[in-house]
């Protein structure tokens, strides 16, 4: 994950050109997953700092600490700050690295669910509890039985289930789950197992949700991402494969499932009939943003539609500093997606 080239951009005509300006300015924040609770649109970002780590393909250097959750009375209204919802510090099995997180609501309690990396090197994901969607969150004393990698995400369908989609590619650790069990030799190379070529693309896993929203119940399942033909997505089609950043809407009684291509930058959709799936490929949302990141979330917010997403343009570039945005996406008649280009038009 190199960091950015900056020297060519200008980024004061980048910031004209824009599309939309970060929601928050007094802190770095990126990955944000917004849902609306009660009227109000809540966003669970990452936080992000300079900690000093030193940059690699890894991701070593998003080494975030803690949450806050931001609220919104609207998409155009102000972003309120709530504070530390939660500091890995009281998270009993994490270490380090709290990556992007997510949030639920179910029977007056909310579920913070977020990925960090335990004291043995592996990236897995907690959950913690609070009464209020801005937390304070008290964290489960264990990370969820079964979970692994990095981004999780959690829909909540129309007849009360509740789906967490998870996943992520080099830094997130999923090519080393390849064979059901972690694989932890040695050196840590980003692309150690990952498939080439021919070969499918690694896919996002998901399961249904438990009763009490703590586990799971179900062993997770790959996520089929599939072209216009049928066949899984190949590892060599950088421009359309699944890297990290799961999320799924629905969107008149068809399933989105979105993500980001990492190395290429996209934020990419695929339809489905079913919250598992198969999917398949429908087009992009998002053209790269500044940054080498790209992360969203996809919500409703009185009848229309937005995508919160992120960029490095505050931190001129920085690529683990970064912020979050939002902007209106549309949804064709045909159920189609129009792309965004995060500083010009749309197509
Ligand atoms: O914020 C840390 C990681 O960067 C996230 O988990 C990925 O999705 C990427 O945005």
């Amino acid at each position: 994950m190199p960091e950015d080239p900056i020297d060519h951009i200008d980024f004061d005509e980048l910031r004209e050109k824009a599309i939309s300006q970060p929601l928050v300015k007094h802190m770095y924040t990126a990955d944000p997953s917004a849902h609306v609770f009660h009227g109000k649109i809540y966003i669970y970002p990452s936080h992000d700092i300079d900690a000093g780590e030193a940059f690699d393909d890894l991701g070593s250097h998003f080494a975030m600490e803690d949450y806050h959750v931001i609220s919104m009375e609207s998409p155009l209204a102000d972003a309120v700050d709530h504070g530390v919802a939660l500091h890995v510090d009281h998270v009993p099995w994490a270490q380090k690295q709290m990556w992007a997180p997510d949030a639920a609501h179910k029977n007056g309690k909310y579920y913070l669910y977020f990925p960090a990396k335990g004291y043995d090197g592996i990236f897995r994901i907690g959950v913690a509890i609070s009464d209020s969607p801005t937390g304070p969150f008290v964290p489960e004393k264990e990370a969820i039985k079964g979970s692994f990698s990095i981004d999780p995400a959690v829909f909540e369908d129309e007849d009360g289930s509740y789906y967490m989609y998870f996943g992520g590619l080099w830094g997130g650790q999923l090519q080393r789950w390849r064979t059901g069990r972690f694989i932890a030799d040695e050196p840590d190379s980003p692309l150690a197992h990952c498939p080439v070529k021919k070969e499918p693309a690694l896919l996002p896993f998901m399961a249904k949700m438990s009763e009490d929203m703590l586990e799971f119940a179900e062993e997770p399942r790959a996520v089929r991402i599939l072209d216009e033909k049928g066949d899984l997505l190949l590892a060599e089609d950088n421009d359309r494969r699944f890297f990290e950043a799961s999320w799924l809407h629905k969107y008149k009684g068809t399933y989105y499932f979105s993500y980001s291509t990492g190395d290429t930058h996209y934020i990419c959709y695929a339809t489905g009939e079913s919250p598992y799936g198969p999917f398949t490929y429908g087009g992009r949302i998002l053209n790269p943003v500044v940054g080498w990141t790209s992360h969203h979330s996809i919500c409703e917010f009185e009848g229309n539609w937005y995508l919160f997403y992120h960029d490095s343009s505050l931190s001129k570039g920085v690529t683990h500093l970064r912020s979050i945005k939002v902007a209106e996406i549309t949804h064709r008649p045909d159920g189609s997606i129009e792309t965004i280009d995060p500083y010009g038009k749309r197509t």
